[in-house]
């Protein structure tokens, strides 16, 4: 009966970690789906590890208990039983089946392992293998296409159903690269360079996430993951490529001009212009969230330019709470025009 009693005070906790496990469902956020080879992998292996240890405690507990009823003390039954030392037999047994169950595991583990390191070119794709640096900022991930000439921030594009190489850095702290539907976590880390490969099975949007520990704001350096068919891809590759040139809608054009004079442009790059110490600007307005977490309506852009602190604690934005409420709107309008795929 007390046992009852103490089970029952767990059934807040248990029904708290069974609602906190829904929300890894939300939006391709878990890695217990997988979308691509490496997840599919990591996911075929833990199970096999799982089943196996399933195994092994049902035998054992089995035993236990067959143990337990049948040789229990019964009435009347005083003697003590006959003492036994080592059995050879026995022994031999209960090493050799672990020895067995751990080899099973162990090769497909050491195959894998082989296989998620293999940062090779797609062997179909070649010299067309997209190859992205990856930097993580607090509280941002920046993304760089090196070989085709430009830089990204908070999302980051891929072509559906090849492998893509990613190279890792941080630019301050710890941080940790991880798309859970598509693959395992890797860190990235100051002064030091890791590689990871990833592929998608299927064209969709993966959301991902910092999973180190970073600072103040580490639980919303939220990312997406894009994945294109190959021809949208190369679509979007030139769309970042083109040159910007500044808008002559007059509303834009005085967003523009605001934009150059409170030095956005030092930080927020757009296109070819300006340098990327923030997020790059070319394809701002095809996302749906800003500051990786913030949903991009026309109040969060301009709570956020007014006071990035408030939303995001400890990011490296300044405030920009002087700008007027015209001179804002033209500017909110400006931003949204950024776009690379448009509607
Ligand atoms: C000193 C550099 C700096 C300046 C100047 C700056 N920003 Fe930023 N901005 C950042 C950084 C860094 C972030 C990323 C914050 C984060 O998510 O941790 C950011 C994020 C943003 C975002 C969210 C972007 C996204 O990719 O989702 C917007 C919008 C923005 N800034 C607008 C502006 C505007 C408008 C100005 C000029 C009035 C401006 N910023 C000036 C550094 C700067
Ligand atoms: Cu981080």
């Amino acid at each position: 009966m007390k046992l009852w009693k103490t089970a029952w005070r767990f059934l807040p906790l248990s029904l708290l970690v069974f609602l906190l496990t829904g929300c890894l469902g939300e939006e391709n956020l878990t890695a217990l789906d997988p979308k691509g080879p490496q997840s599919a992998w990591l996911l075929d292996n833990m199970l096999l590890s799982l089943y196996i240890m399933a195994f092994v405690t049902i035998v054992v507990f089995a035993i236990f208990f067959i143990i337990l009823a049948k040789y229990r003390r019964k009435a009347g039954d005083d003697e003590i039983p006959k003492q036994v030392h080592g059995n050879t037999a026995l022994e031999i047994t209960w090493t050799v089946i672990p020895i067995i169950l751990l080899a099973i595991l162990a090769v497909p583990t050491i195959t894998g392992q082989f296989m998620l390191a293999d940062t090779e070119p797609d062997p179909e794709v070649g010299e067309d293998t997209v190859y992205i640096k990856v930097t993580g900022h607090q509280f941002w991930w920046q993304f760089d296409y090196e070989n085709e000439g430009f830089t990204a921030g908070q999302e980051v594009y891929i072509p559906a159903g090849e492998k893509v190489i990613f190279e890792l850095h941080a630019q301050d702290v710890l941080h940790s690269f991880w798309v859970p539907a598509l693959g395992g976590k890797v860190d990235t880390i100051p002064g030091i360079t890791n590689h990871l490969w990833l592929e998608a099975d299927e064209p969709g949007t993966y959301k991902g996430k910092c999973a180190e520990l970073c600072g103040a704001s580490h639980a919303l350096m939220d990312f997406k993951l894009i994945a294109l068919e190959r021809s949208e891809y190369d679509a979007w590759v030139a769309g970042m490529q083109a040159e910007v040139e500044a808008p002559t809608d007059e509303v834009l054009a005085h967003g523009y001009e605001v934009f150059q004079e409170n030095g956005c442009i030092g930080c927020h790059a757009v296109g070819g212009e300006g340098t990327a110490a923030g997020p790059a600007f070319t394809n701002l307005g095809d996302r749906e969230v800003i500051a990786g977490y913030l949903e991009k309506t026309d109040e969060n852009l301009e709570a956020w330019i007014r006071n990035p602190q408030a939303l995001k604690q400890g990011n490296k934005m300044p405030a920009f709470p002087q700008i007027n409420d015209e001179d804002m709107d033209a500017l909110i309008d400006y931003l949204r025009s950024l776009e690379v795929r448009g509607e």
